[in-house]
């Protein structure tokens, strides 16, 4: 009685796993158990083999999961599961940071708490995302090499709030308090307003991916910051899916604007808009539209955005919600539609531009061919589309524009001579793996990126470490793993890849989404990653990826990549006296109308980003936090136990915890071990003096280590456990202290 058992429901569900219990009642052979759950179970003997033992570490949870007894997907659920009831949201696999979203605001986040976790090493203190953004900053400055954080997880699972907790750990630890940290923090809030929206799965969710990277000057400060974003969801600007909202600011801009300054642009409230009514849902829980725009334009103040530039900001905003009231019958706005193109007009194009030019822009399409030029009729449906894409245009580039403005203010180009002594940690912050009902192209480009991600962990963890081991020749039992790099060949890198072939069509003058369809299947209808329609009406194909099978919905996807703009709007921004929407059209206006026939596709402009990004990853040191959604309805302690096993089978976290448990996370080259920790042995010489220095790196860890102790000595580096590590440092520090004290007393001896 009061034994823990592991108990096999067999439900045959494909994320099922045992659950823990605990036996309450023993009776003539039968017992009573309670899950936990708290469901009561009764055992008879014949099916007693339903339940096993219970391991002692699996029974009251651990810390690190690399010290589980139990190593199996039920061992490690239970273990989030007893610390997520206990409001313990943070575990490790040796230091790779676990993080389940506790939908509730924990006291867990104050400066007592800071304060707590500066300068310690991992495992000192319990597992917490400020270990991690402490250990990021202490290995920039003592291995004197690029960090990066990268933070993985489901749609909602909380990558952004704990984006933002390393961010405000390394601005407290730098520690000056000055403008530029201010400026780098503000920068949060203006990107969310733009970028961030209510979407079913989370109330802000980051519509873009983000890269922020922080610069310490060689005392540990912060002196700037870059960030850099990728593909904004653009769609959204002008359609939400049910119970979803536009981007946040149009919200804020509506509830905290002055009556007057809405009566200038001509503005109701949110219901009074299409492009913002559309998910039928205008507020959010939790969220105080009003409140957060005054937060946005302080933010805009610190980061040095006029008042100028703000009112032209909210004119572009306001044209675009008039633009979404337009209303088309037969190749023409009927009257009452006037009005919201005259606003519209006066926005955009300060009244320079005759309403009628706009009308006639937006209901047809001028072609020159040989020499003539031609005015054809667009259909209604057509009208819309140029109408959308006007706005997304805007919408997108005004977007970019507001990035570029931040990193004005926060970016400092290094000088040459600062090149060498600046250091740097990296936050990646991307949008979330999603599968909905319908997914189309923006889901494959973000399905894509986390695919990217998830090989690059996969890289990490598994790849690069086990063939440095054989490398080096240490004693070493491989470790399965699962490989994500053949979907990715599918998508993206090999020859005729699914990317390319959907970017070939995009050029093909004639291609349509059927056509690319189709070429889709006959290239890759045999690859086990991808899934062909069922028959020859269906226009969804699917991609069987890491994080299971999604299915796309072709229509609309050649349209998305081309996103191009008709040469007769470009025009319409030239001729537009406003000289902000010209700016930020600038790229367009100077391309002139041929050469933009031939501008990079969305999808080969993410590609290249993405490269970008994997060869900056690929410099630094990465630390990985995964971030797990407990449950899809937003509510804390609520643990649904399927939906995290499908995220921690996903994520290969029981791989994650086997490699972590065998492997050696720590390693020195010899010279490094010895000039580090020499002050351990007394009269050993530093290592440009030591002959044998692969038999002084062997001393130093037999005598401070212990000879059986689980370390290894490879051909060029010694490889530790982080244990390892954190006993080598609290005895370095000892020594070092002793040192001075030492030193000290000698020198008072000579006064
Ligand atoms: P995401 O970035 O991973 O999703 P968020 O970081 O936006 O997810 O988290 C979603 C919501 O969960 C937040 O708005 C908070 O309400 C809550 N949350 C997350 N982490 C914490 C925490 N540590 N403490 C308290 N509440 C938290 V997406 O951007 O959708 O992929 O594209
Ligand atoms: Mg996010």
């Amino acid at each position: 009685m009061g034994d823990y058992v592991w108990m096999d429901l067999k439900t045959g569900r494909e994320f099922d796993v045992p659950i823990g219990a605990v036996v309450k009642l023993c009776d003539s052979g039968q017992i009573q158990v309670v899950d936990d759950e708290g469901n009561e179970h009764w055992i008879f003997p014949h099916n007693a083999s339903h339940i096993k033992p219970m391991h002692p570490t699996s029974i009251h949870g651990v810390e690190d999961m690399i010290r589980l007894g139990d190593l199996n997907e039920a061992g490690i659920l239970r273990n989030l599961l007893i610390r997520y009831r206990e409001h313990l949201i943070y575990t490790y696999t040796g230091s790779i940071l676990v993080a389940v979203n506790p939908y509730q605001l924990l006291p867990i986040y104050s400066p007592e708490q800071i304060r707590l976790y500066t300068n310690k090493k991992i495992g000192e203190m319990p597992p917490h995302i400020f270990a991690i953004a402490d250990n990021c900053y202490y290995n920039m400055q003592r291995n004197n090499r690029d960090q990066c954080c990268i933070i993985s997880g489901e749609s909602g699972a909380g990558k952004t709030e704990s984006t933002k907790l390393i961010l405000q750990f390394l601005a407290a630890i730098s520690g000056q308090h000055s403008w530029i940290e201010q400026q780098v923090l503000e920068a949060n809030p203006i990107l969310e307003a733009f970028g961030n929206a209510k979407t079913i799965r989370n109330d802000n969710s980051s519509r873009f991916g983000k890269y922020i990277d922080i610069h310490f000057n060689k005392r540990g400060a912060i002196e700037g910051a870059k960030i850099e974003q990728y593909l904004l969801e653009k769609s959204r600007v002008c359609r939400q899916a049910q119970d979803e909202r536009n981007y946040h600011v149009f919200y804020c801009m509506l509830k905290g604007m002055t009556p007057e300054q809405k009566k200038k642009l001509g503005l109701g409230k949110a219901t009074d808009y299409n492009y913002l009514a559309m998910g039928n849902c205008t507020t959010c829980d939790g969220r105080d539209d009003s409140k957060e725009y005054a937060n946005i334009r302080s933010a805009m103040k610190v980061l040095m955005f006029t008042d100028t530039e703000n009112w032209e900001i909210s004119k572009l905003l306001a044209a675009i919600l008039h633009m979404g009231n337009l209303r088309y019958e037969d190749h023409v706005f009927p009257n009452s539609c006037l009005c919201s193109v005259s606003i519209s007009c006066m926005l955009l194009f300060h009244a320079q531009v005759d309403p009628q030019d706009v009308m006639n822009c937006l209901t047809s399409r001028t072609i020159i061919t040989r020499g003539e030029t031609v005015s054809t009729p667009l259909s209604m449906e057509q009208a819309l589309d140029v109408r959308d894409a006007f706005v997304k245009g805007i919408y997108g580039r005004l977007f970019v524009w507001i990035v570029e403005k931040i990193n004005a203010a926060i970016y400092r180009p290094p000088s040459h001579e600062l090149q060498s002594v600046r250091r740097s940690i990296g936050l990646l912050d991307i949008f979330g793996f999603e599968n909905f009902t319908v997914n189309s192209f923006e889901q494959l480009c973000i399905n894509f990126a986390n695919e990217n991600l998830q090989q690059f962990f996969v890289r990490h963890v598994f790849k690069l470490e086990q063939e440095e081991y054989n490398l080096e020749n240490i004693n070493w039992q491989h470790i399965e793993f699962t490989d994500n790099q053949d979907a990715l060949d599918m998508i993206a890198i090999k020859p005729m890849n699914i990317i390319s072939l959907i970017d070939e069509e995009s050029k093909f003058p004639k291609g349509t989404d059927t056509t690319m369809l189709h070429k889709l299947n006959s290239q890759h209808k045999l690859n086990t990653n991808y899934i062909p329609p069922k028959n020859n009406h269906e226009t969804q194909f699917g991609i069987n990826h890491f994080a299971g099978v999604v299915y796309y919905e072709t229509k609309g996807f050649l349209e998305k990549n081309r996103d191009t703009l008709h040469g007769d709007i470009i025009q319409l921004v030239h001729s537009s006296k406003n000289k902000f929407i010209k700016q930020i059209f600038q790229a367009d206006v100077a391309m002139g109308a041929e050469t933009r026939k031939r501008s990079p596709t969305l999808s080969s402009q993410f590609k290249r980003s993405l490269e970008l990004l994997m060869r900056t990853l690929s410099g630094c040191q990465p630390f990985f936090v995964r971030c797990i959604k407990p449950n899809e309805y937003k509510k804390p302690m609520l643990f649904d136990r399927e939906l995290c096993v499908r995220q921690l089978r996903y994520s290969g976290m029981m791989e994650t915890i086997r490699i972590r448990r065998a492997g050696y996370p720590i390693r020195y080259s010899f010279v490094e071990f010895v000039d580090r920790y020499r002050v351990l042995m007394p009269g050993v010489k530093p290592a440009y003096k030591q002959g044998d220095l692969r038999g002084t790196c062997q001393r130093i860890a037999e005598v401070v280590l212990g000879k059986d102790d689980d370390w290894q000595i490879g051909k060029t580096k010694i490889f530790l456990k982080d244990h390892h590590d954190m006993l080598l440092e609290i005895e370095r520090d000892k020594a070092i202290t002793d040192k001075v004290i030492l030193i000290q007393k000698v020198v008072r001896g000579f006064k």
